[in-house]
């Protein structure tokens, strides 16, 4: 079914199960992170402003997973950044992802739609900051000196994804859809497929995750297993036509 795909433009959307492998939990797998927390108190703009301690403790724990020493890009993050350098078109990564695996394994074209590890932002002055540090509810901003309203750049539940009108350019002119270890639960993101089934109809949408997500059904291809399998083959097959 790629092979139609001529030199056009690939879109991959990824989620935390592209991640799994290097180590970084899932958020809805059984051992997930909310299993452990529960995102009403910690993932939610509501969550900021009732109790901004705690949702600096969560971000703040997340940060030492994603610092460990043995966090390093898979496969699968290589495969994409291989299909980057080798595809004669545009291939845009749009991640659900906050960790920065995919420029990790040498993807140039990464688009963080739920934010990103390592970015801080003043409620105040929306500066954003290049900076992994701890925040607290006493941090002052480095640039108008506002207390305690250092956020992590972060979209939280309830906040619009960032650069939504980009990615909808995109896959307004993909020609592949790949979705790659999500969960298809969380929008706007889960809504892509249909995006592209309704609006791209030349567009060939695939589903490469361990097992069906909520959007199964929507794709027209669906393969099964760990992503640092089935994704550096599937690149494999899409850069050679096989
Ligand atoms: C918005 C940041 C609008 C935090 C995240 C009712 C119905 C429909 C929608 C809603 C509703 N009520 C509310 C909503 C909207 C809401 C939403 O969709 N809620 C869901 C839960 C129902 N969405 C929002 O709020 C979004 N904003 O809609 O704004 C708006 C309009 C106007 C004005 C203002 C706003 C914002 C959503 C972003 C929230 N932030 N993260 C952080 O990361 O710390 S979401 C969070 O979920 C992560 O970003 C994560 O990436 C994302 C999706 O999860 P997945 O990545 O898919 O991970 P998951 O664990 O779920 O699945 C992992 C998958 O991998 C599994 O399928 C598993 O099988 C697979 N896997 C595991 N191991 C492997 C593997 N695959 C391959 N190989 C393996 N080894």
């Amino acid at each position: 079914m790629h092979q139609d795909v001529g030199q056009g433009c690939i879109v991959v959307l990824t989620g935390a199960g592209i991640s799994k492998e290097s180590g970084i939990d899932t958020f809805r797998d059984e051992d997930g992170l909310w299993s452990k927390f529960d995102l009403e108190e910690v993932a939610t703009i509501e969550a900021w402003h009732r109790d901004k301690r705690k949702v600096l403790d969560f971000y703040n724990q997340g940060l030492t997973w994603f610092q460990g020493a043995n966090i390093r890009p898979n496969a699968a993050h290589e495969a994409l950044a291989r299909l980057e350098r080798e595809w004669p078109g545009e291939v845009l990564v749009v991640t659900q992802n906050i960790d920065l695996l995919h420029e990790g394994a040498g993807s140039k074209n990464v688009l963080h739609m739920h934010g990103q590890a390592g970015k801080i932002r003043c409620m105040v002055c929306e500066t954003i900051i290049d900076s992994d540090m701890r925040l607290d509810v006493e941090t002052l901003c480095p640039h108008c000196g506002a207390r305690g309203q250092l956020r992590p750049h972060v979209v939280w539940f309830g906040e619009m994804p960032l650069r939504m009108d980009e990615i909808y350019a995109a896959l307004d002119r993909c020609r592949l859809f790949m979705s790659v270890g999500t969960s298809g639960m969380v929008y706007p993101a889960a809504g892509f497929v249909q995006h592209v089934r309704q609006r791209v109809p030349r567009a060939h949408t695939v589903e490469l995750n361990l097992e069906p997500s909520d959007g199964h059904s929507l794709f027209q291809e669906r393969i099964y297993g760990p992503a640092t399998e089935v994704v550096p083959a599937y690149i494999e097959k899409v850069l050679t036509g096989g």
